[in-house]
């Protein structure tokens, strides 16, 4: 089951909707769903989203609404070098940090970082930046964890940690400049709710970098690699923290370009995870 956020063409207040099929949106408006967070603190959300989709509401064809970010008044967070590739690549990327990226892959307490507000983060369809003070940047596509006030993972979406790989390269201290600026962040299209993570981590996580009409990067990994439980990364993400409107925890990246690779004006970036969807956003400059 699929849950989303939206704006009708005919009208520009966000509504609360159920994608049921490729084709369509369940309009939960009628049913007096007005926010998602309600939704993701129940209990017994799977049950009620059964209920609501049986429920005779409103429906709106799917190519013919704006989906937003499913990022309500979550904060969002990362967590980093959860997979081997990402080890290895911060290792090139600095001399001076690689000792840092070596031990935190193996080290008890996992590196999590906050990464955007709410407000800030960046719908399907919206540009991501990259930052014109720096001189290598990509995407970061990884899996993300929607997480209840309680500190349960309520379902999977997508987000994309755009990252300035020089400015984090140069210090370690950075790295709050590397990844948190305008249009970092990228969330969406929807929440899948449902699956266990035995099953999430079956998922395949693709990335694709277009240039006008040419793939000038693509590659994929499997969500099984992440190396930690999902149960600890949140752990870590809510010890001596509360989240009264929850939380969003990307969950790392295992798809690295090469070296050589830097995101341009213009690139169209496309990060599909099997069990989830697609979430796609043209690059700008801020
Ligand atoms: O410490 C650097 C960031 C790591 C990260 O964002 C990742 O592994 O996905
Ligand atoms: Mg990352």
């Amino acid at each position: 089951m699929k849950l989303c956020r939206f704006t009708a063409t005919s009208g520009d207040d966000v509504r609360v909707g159920l994608i049921t099929s490729d084709q369509a949106v369940v309009d939960l408006t009628d049913a007096g769903v007005y926010r998602m967070q309600g939704l993701l603190e129940r209990a017994d959300l799977a049950d009620e989203l059964t209920r609501l989709s049986a429920a005779r509401l409103p429906t709106h064809a799917l190519d013919s609404v704006r989906l937003l970010t499913p990022v309500e008044s979550q904060e969002v967070w990362a967590a980093g070098v959860t997979y081997l590739k990402s080890r290895k690549a911060r290792m090139v990327e600095s001399e001076f940090s690689a000792n840092a990226y070596d031990r935190v892959y193996d080290a008890e307490r996992p590196e999590i970082f906050f990464k955007s507000l709410p407000e800030k983060v960046v719908s399907p369809g919206e540009p991501v930046g990259i930052r014109r003070d720096a001189r290598w940047n990509v995407p970061e596509p990884e899996l993300a964890l929607a997480i209840n006030s309680a500190g349960v993972v309520v379902g999977f979406t997508i987000g994309n940690d755009m990252s300035s790989r020089d400015i984090e390269g140069e210090n370690l201290l950075y790295l709050p400049q590397a990844k948190i600026y305008t249009r970092s962040c990228a969330v969406g299209p929807w929440i899948v709710v449902g699956p266990t993570e035995d099953e999430a981590r079956q998922w395949t996580i693709q990335l694709e970098i277009r240039r006008g009409v040419e793939t000038v990067f693509a590659g994929d990994t499997r969500a099984g690699q992440i190396k930690r439980p999902f149960a600890e990364l949140v752990h870590y993400l809510f010890r001596s923290q509360t989240f009264p409107n929850g939380a969003v925890l990307l969950t790392g990246a295992g798809v690295v370009p090469p070296d050589s690779f830097t995101l341009e004006a213009d690139d169209a970036v496309r990060i599909t995870i099997s069990g989830v969807g697609t979430l796609e956003n043209a690059v700008s400059i801020v």
